[in-house]
């Protein structure tokens, strides 16, 4: 079994970074262990939230993994509360990457042209170098504009994303996708690997919840570590996005409770379970 480590916030209600991280993995059948950058009452886009820093911890607990000899099939950040931490982090992909195993950074940031209340004006330019050696990340619009110093555009035609997406991959990056791209009624991603255009759309719902940008990263890095290519692996976590949308379209709750993709998990499974079999048919 697959053994990766997941680095960004616990929050404990809201269905976003680790808890919606460690069980999409663990359908994957990839072991997710978590280290919290910081405890959450709830996540930041509830109207107050309580919040316990834990930068000071992430090197002894670096420290006691290596000296226990612990090593990881992957590394995923996503939220980082601020400069100060992603540094530390930095310090730990350091210390544990190995050549071959995948480096994947969700560069989380903010959404609809708004940065996320808790970060600070720097934390776009220290983003930016921390993404320059990842195999795969993950932006929304917003998190593709602050990155490539693009002043935000809600609905970026094919080519205007297109160049952030090439934009991305000069910064270092072997696989970039952007998510939330639209067209014609139509909602996805859009991925650049090696030059290389990859697209995955499916219908629109206006449906705002938190927490769906962590579960697509998750999907599609549980998607690569069962061995589906960069096109496959984006077309099922875009699929498993959309059918937990789709489910949460009829929660009440949904503003605050962030995305219901619990329930559509056996989806993923099914997904992940007809790719493998593909590749072993051809
Ligand atoms: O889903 C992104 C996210 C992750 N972690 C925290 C957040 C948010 C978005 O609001 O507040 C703490």
């Amino acid at each position: 079994m697959k053994r990766i480590v997941s680095i960004q916030d616990f929050s404990c209600v809201g269905s976003c970074s680790l808890t919606a991280a460690i069980p999409v993995l663990s359908a994957a059948g990839v072991e997710c262990c978590g280290i919290p950058t910081a405890l959450l009452s709830n996540h930041t886009g509830f109207p107050t939230f309580y919040s316990k820093d834990l930068t000071d911890e992430l090197a002894p607990i670096g420290a006691q993994l290596k000296k226990e000899h612990i090593d990881f099939d992957g590394i995923y950040t996503g939220y980082i509360a601020s400069v100060e931490q992603t540094d530390h982090i930095e310090e730990f992909i350091r210390q544990f990457h190995k050549p071959g195993t995948p480096l994947f950074i969700d560069p989380v940031m903010g959404d609809n042209g708004r940065m996320y209340a808790a970060l600070s004006e720097d934390h776009p330019e220290r983003m930016r170098s921390f993404i320059s050696g990842a195999d795969i990340i993950t932006p929304n619009i917003t998190e593709a504009c602050l990155l490539t110093g693009r002043s935000f555009n809600p609905s970026p035609t094919l080519h205007e994303t297109k160049e952030m997406l090439l934009a991305l991959c000069d910064m270092g990056v072997r696989f970039a996708v952007m998510t939330g791209f639209s067209e014609k009624g139509m909602l996805g991603a859009v991925g650049c690997f090696d030059g290389q255009f990859t697209e995955c759309l499916t219908p629109k719902k206006d449906v705002a919840c938190s927490g769906t940008g962590d579960v697509f990263a998750s999907a599609l890095l549980g998607a690569v570590l069962r061995g589906a290519d960069y096109p496959t692996a984006m077309e099922i976590a875009t699929r498993f996005t959309y059918c937990a949308v789709e489910y949460t379209a009829e929660a009440p709750d949904r503003r605050f409770y962030g995305i219901h993709f619990q329930p559509v998990l056996g989806e993923y499974i099914s997904m992940l379970d007809a790719a493998e079999k593909r590749r072993s048919d051809d």
